[in-house]
């Protein structure tokens, strides 16, 4: 019991690291005028948003139990389209909350509640929602949430 429960912690120990492995590598391998556009964007993004999903995530914000919470996934679904599709413009901040702080199982739960609710897919949604180095940080996020045994293999 004990030996599954440090496994356990180990799994989402390496899985979270990964996950702030693949965001950098995604910001840090890129071609060198790719790097100055997006030293920019962290620099000079107005709403400062690209900055405040990096913060949580070197911080280490997010819930890493294995639970999942139906009626939080239902109201994050629903935050998630208001802040997107049920808007005009887009309200960021939730998403960023919502993609860097809940853990992945959750995200997972609350992505299906969110394409019964809107009829998009949220990685869809994401891109007509999100721009620039936002939305593949966005993207990046949605995936490795949906399937992070793929970014396990890298
Ligand atoms: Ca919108």
């Amino acid at each position: 019991k004990v030996i599954l429960s440090e496994s356990g912690e180990k799994y989402a120990e390496i899985k979270h690291r990964t996950d702030e492995e693949t965001i950098i590598s995604i910001l840090a391998n890129r071609s060198a005028a790719q790097r100055r556009d997006l030293e920019a964007d962290i620099e000079d993004d107005t709403s400062g948003e690209v900055r405040n999903l990096l913060v949580p995530l070197l911080q280490a914000n997010r819930d890493e139990s294995y639970e999942v919470d139906e009626a939080l996934a239902e109201q994050d679904a629903t935050s998630l389209f208001e802040a997107g599709e049920g808007r005009f413009g887009t309200d960021e901040s939730t998403f960023t909350y919502i993609l860097t702080h809940r853990n992945y199982l959750q995200l997972q739960a609350t992505f299906k509640i969110y394409e019964t609710l809107s009829g998009t897919d949220i990685l869809d949604a994401i891109d007509s929602e999100a721009t620039g180095t936002l939305k593949d940080c966005y993207i990046t996020l949605v995936r490795c949430a949906k399937n992070p045994q793929l970014y396990f293999a890298r």
